[in-house]
């Protein structure tokens, strides 16, 4: 019995797809231009399909999860679970005017005519903050609509905003903010349902060690409480003396948010030789 993912084929989410697999210790062959190949060391057989089929894949059962943009899930309305979102495929879908055009708020997109990919999403978001407008789909190159005179305005992803910039659009309005996420079919036996939850408690393994950081650090021992006290470790740090009478060796996990802080205090506090190194895997 094995789990089948479908992730993109190529892309934007297919290296950071494969990344997180290996990163759970899935061992596959490197071979791009496959339909598919099995793990040697996991359950797991990987599906390599456009990201715009994988919902539809994913609802019929041919795979049983996969790896697609929430836009992606949310726009093609297929019945399937969101079980994870992974933190990569970070962008939002926004709606963007030619940079001239005086843009006061929402009110101001009535009655225009809008060029969208994603029009479930666009229509459900107009509907919602009572706007009519007109939505033009299209497939592809939406941010030339407005320079050859197709719409007022675009509806399309964004994350660096240059495609926008060099197109002379600005972005207006943020309609959804997106990320790589994990479906599953819906109706999952209990074999397969059981390698999902080998994969997911591997992946959150793998998460929680991207978001923190391993930090060493040395203490004059009459410090230790006030410095012990900044830190809030896994459980307790952990403290060894140093060979150097009077000063210990201070070790714990610190969260990347709370970093910059806390390492200021800490040195404020006369903590030395600070350290702070990647976690691969973090197991709670
Ligand atoms: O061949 P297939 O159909 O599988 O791929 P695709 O061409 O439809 O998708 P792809 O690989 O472009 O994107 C896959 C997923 O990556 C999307 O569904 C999003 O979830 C996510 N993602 C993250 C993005 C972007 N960032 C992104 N910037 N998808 C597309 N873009 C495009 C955007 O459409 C625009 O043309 O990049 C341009 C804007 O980028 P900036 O940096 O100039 O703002
Ligand atoms: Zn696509």
């Amino acid at each position: 019995m094995k789990l089948r993912i479908a992730i993109q084929k190529s892309g934007r989410l297919y290296e950071d797809s494969i990344r997180l697999l290996k990163e759970c210790g899935i061992g596959l062959d490197n071979g791009l231009n496959k339909l598919k190949t099995e793990a040697y060391n996991f359950p797991i057989e990987v599906f390599f399909l456009r990201d715009d089929d994988i919902p539809q894949y994913v609802e019929d059962g041919v795979a049983d999860v996969g790896i697609v943009g929430e836009n992606v899930l949310l726009e093609k309305q297929r019945n399937v679970s969101l079980i994870e979102r992974l933190g990569f495929g970070k962008c939002r879908l926004s709606i963007a005017l030619p940079k001239n055009e005086a843009y006061g708020g929402l009110q101001d997109l009535q009655g225009l005519r809008i060029a969208t990919s994603y029009a479930h999403i666009l229509s459900d978001f107009l509907e919602k903050n009572k706007i009519s407008a007109e939505i033009h789909e299209i497939s592809g190159s939406v941010e030339i609509a407005p320079g050859i005179g197709l719409a007022d305005a675009i509806c399309d992803l964004v994350s660096s905003g240059s495609t926008l910039f060099t197109n002379g659009l600005k972005e207006a309005e943020v309609v959804l903010r997106s990320e790589a996420v994990l479906v599953a079919n819906q109706e999952l036996d209990e074999a397969r349902r059981k390698i999902l939850g080998k994969l997911l408690f591997r992946i959150g393994a793998v998460r929680k060690a991207k978001n923190n950081k391993y930090i060493l650090l040395n203490a004059p021992n009459e410090k230790l409480d006030e410095i012990i006290a900044l830190i809030p470790g896994m459980k307790s740090p952990t403290v060894l003396p140093l060979a150097e009478a009077g000063w210990s060796s201070v070790h714990s996990v610190l969260r990347e948010d709370d970093f910059w802080e806390i390492i200021e205090r800490l040195k404020g506090a006369g903590a030395q030789g600070i350290l702070v190194v990647p976690i691969e895997k973090m197991v709670v």
